[in-house]
């Protein structure tokens, strides 16, 4: 029997800073409601989708950095997305800064957390490939995850939600092979994956026209690779004063993008995807078990 799923990756256009929560969630649940309508089960939002991508700003004052992180997921604030995934039976990962309190000292990730279609948390993931810097540099697009997201530490977790085998990434996480490959030795089926890209890079003009290839080069490598489905969410637009790419998609075992975004603002693309291609492709070329070498990959060649 055939096994499928309707994958929805959920666009968001920019959140300003003026944006309240539950400005923000009234957003979110729009957009699932319009992911079920699609008859999707399963659905992405981006990284830090409840706030602006507010590593682009050095901020001292701690009281005002705390704005920006959930101290807990849900909270009163968040909860109604989590009945609307109930009412509308559609699971979702959402990204969004994690402070957990440890003691007198506040650890803090950038995290997502997956939600089944009982409007349950199945688990969170930490970013593992925490880019930027700790301060800003000369020449650089400044970027501070670093200093506001220590690395996550829960691994490459992959969660059984709803008869589906579901791993998590943030952003930077889709550029490196060790995501996919970490995920789908873990079982992943599904890879969801929130970003926040920005279009300008200051330390290396002559890139940026690349921003849009860079973005769906891994992701069509992962899945491919790695014979795995993968959903990808942008926050997108002119957010406050920075432009952030676009492009969410939706990305077959095979390497195709199968569904692609074409705005910059709030929208959905959807897909009903085949599980049964991932055996398929596993089938052509990547056969783990049969094919991979992993006494022998760490052989040092005099
Ligand atoms: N949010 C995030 O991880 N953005 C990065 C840009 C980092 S530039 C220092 C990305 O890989 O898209």
């Amino acid at each position: 029997m055939t096994r499928r799923v309707k994958l929805a990756a959920c666009q968001m256009g920019p959140v300003q800073s003026s944006a309240s929560r539950p400005e923000v969630v009234g957003r979110l649940i729009h957009l699932l409601e319009r992911a079920a309508k699609d008859g999707a089960t399963l659905a992405v939002f981006p990284e830090l989708a409840l706030t602006t991508f507010f590593p682009r700003w050095e901020i001292d004052n701690e009281t005002k950095l705390d704005v920006f992180y959930e101290a807990s997921f849900p909270n009163a604030e968040t909860q109604p997305l989590l009945d609307a995934a109930r009412r509308l039976r559609i699971g979702f990962a959402i990204g969004f800064a994690e402070m957990v309190q440890d003691g007198a000292a506040k650890q803090r990730f950038n995290t997502m957390a997956l939600v089944d279609a009982e409007g349950q948390v199945a688990g969170l993931y930490r970013k593992m490939h925490v880019p930027g810097s700790e301060m800003p540099e000369p020449g650089v697009t400044v970027h501070l995850e670093r200093r506001y997201f220590a690395p996550g530490n829960l691994g490459f977790p992959v969660f059984d939600i709803d008869g589906l085998r579901v791993g998590l990434a943030l952003c930077n996480d889709r550029r490196w092979p060790e995501t996919y490959r970490m995920l789908c030795l873990n079982g992943a089926e599904i890879v969801l994956i929130g970003y926040n890209t920005p279009l300008l890079l200051d330390e290396a003009p002559q890139l940026a026209h690349l921003r849009m290839f860079h973005n769906h080069l891994p992701m069509q490598a992962g899945a491919y690779q790695n014979t795995v489905w993968v959903a990808a969410a942008a926050k997108a637009g002119l957010e406050d004063g920075q432009a952030l790419i676009g492009g969410s998609c939706i990305i077959a075992p095979t390497g195709e993008i199968t569904a692609l975004a074409t705005s910059l603002a709030d929208e959905v693309v959807t897909y009903d995807a085949d599980l049964g291609l991932i055996e398929t492709c596993r089938r052509v070329n990547f056969d783990f078990a049969r094919y991979r070498r992993p006494d022998q990959y760490r052989r040092i060649c005099e």
